[in-house]
């Protein structure tokens, strides 16, 4: 059985268990990090000397990074569609996975800092205008590259639609003036279609409002 160490609003948490969820893995999650246990602690540090959410234990396995837990699921327990062996097929999947989980989602949490993280006193006007200016050029390549796929890589749901779409709930939810991108949000109602994207990439944020 696999352990999953994360609280459920955390964005890389939700990478992971949205995963678990779709390869249908049995598993138990452990509520730590911020407002729970504290990933400070030694027994944790021992798992991740960073001290963030998430940790994936797998028998003797224990990994950190999200996209690193991500690939290490998709290669252990997951398909040739959902995770190709062929590098051919895999390397282009990859790329989108890691500019997905970087470059993107790097921007989407840049706004959610500024939106939902920071108290409006803490807040700078400028930072979220740049924001904003990093972001809407980062959707439309996204929405290019979705303008005649149903997923990242194609047909198939892959891994890379996990690293991508994991974040999508935040960019859609918070308020911002979002330009009007239709194949993002034709992808994203297509995510809302998944039970594991439902149940585990659209959690709640409030929690965590302010708390920057
Ligand atoms: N690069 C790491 C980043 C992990 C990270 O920053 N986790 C955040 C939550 S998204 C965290 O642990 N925050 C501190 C806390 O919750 O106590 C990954 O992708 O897994």
């Amino acid at each position: 059985m696999l352990t999953i160490y994360g609280r459920r609003n955390s964005s890389n948490v939700q990478l992971v268990m949205w995963a678990v969820h779709e390869l249908g893995l049995t598993h138990e999650r452990l509520d730590y990090g911020f407002g729970h246990a504290s990933p400070q602690a030694p027994e944790f540090l021992a798992m991740n000397p960073m001290g963030k959410v998430p940790v994936l234990r797998d028998g003797a396995v224990v990994m950190f990074e999200a996209a690193a837990i991500l690939r290490y699921l998709g290669a252990a327990y997951g398909d040739d569609r959902f995770y190709p062996a062929d590098p051919r097929r895999r390397g282009p999947l990859d790329t989108w996975a890691e500019w997905g989980k970087n470059t993107f989602t790097e921007v989407v949490l840049r706004l959610f800092y500024h939106l939902v993280r920071q108290r409006p006193e803490q807040r700078d006007p400028a930072y979220y205008q740049t924001a904003i200016e990093a972001l809407v050029p980062l959707a439309g390549i996204l929405n290019a590259r979705l303008q005649d796929r149903a997923h990242i890589g194609g047909d198939d749901f892959t891994f890379a639609d996990i690293a991508c779409g994991h974040i999508l709930h935040r960019y859609f939810t918070l308020d911002w003036p979002r330009p009007d991108m239709p194949a993002l949000a034709a992808y994203y109602e297509r995510l809302q279609a998944r039970p594991a994207y439902r149940e585990h990439a659209m959690v709640n944020y409030e929690a965590l409002r302010g708390t920057f």
